[in-house]
């Protein structure tokens, strides 16, 4: 398989650890990289990566290539539907309620000097990302995995996650089970072998 990939982006990361967790071989391809723009763009009309090139065929969108790594190995989702359900509905939720804060800070410091930050814009991000943290800290319930197996959300947030921290923005001590958590993400060879940095 090929992906290409965006170092820096959630929802490539969370494709990288999922295949890397799974112990999928892939080829990775810098989206920027000399010509693979050329090559990968003409195979998605959404035109964003994650890419992930297979036998099977051509995939464009993170979430419809995790749900094809399920379908290839059947170690990536738990057993029960209770489960199955919880692990997609926090992926989801990840995707868009945990983004949409982190989004903002990341937009603003990025590629911009300290002194140009709007801190107005920073902070609304950071309190809008803080607020969406209760929920994960209940459905997590001390518990080692989101679910009974590594999966979807431990993918997911784990992205998000390391770019809040590499962006500045820690997970408060109110939330010692995700704190946990993300520490014990962090020591998986998953988190060495595709951290961007
Ligand atoms: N819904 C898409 C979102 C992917 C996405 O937004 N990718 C961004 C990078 S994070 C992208 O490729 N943007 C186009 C660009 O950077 O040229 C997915 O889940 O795959």
């Amino acid at each position: 398989m090929i992906l290409f990939d965006k170092p820096e982006c959630p929802f490539c990361w969370k494709v990288r650890l999922t295949l890397t967790e799974l112990g999928v071989d892939f080829e990775l391809r810098n989206y920027l990289a000399p010509y693979q723009e050329d090559i990968w763009r003409p195979l998605t009309p959404n035109q964003t990566v994650p890419v992930l090139v297979t036998d099977d065929g051509v995939i464009y969108e993170s979430d419809v290539i995790l749900e094809y790594l399920e379908d290839l190995t059947a170690k990536l989702l738990p057993e029960s539907i209770d489960e199955r359900l919880k692990a997609r509905l926090i992926n989801k939720y990840s995707d868009t309620k945990i983004g949409a804060g982190l989004r903002e800070v990341i937009f603003e410091k990025r590629d911009k000097p300290e002194s140009e930050w709007d801190w107005q814009r920073i902070n609304s991000g950071i309190h809008t990302f803080f607020s969406r943290l209760p929920f994960l800290e209940e459905k997590l319930d001390g518990q080692e995995y989101f679910t009974s197996q590594y999966s979807l959300p431990e993918a997911a947030l784990t992205a998000r996650f390391a770019l809040a921290e590499a962006y500045g923005v820690e997970i408060p001590e109110q939330f010692p089970g995700l704190r946990d958590w993300f520490s014990r993400m962090k020591l998986r060879a998953s988190f060495q072998q595709t951290a961007p940095w």
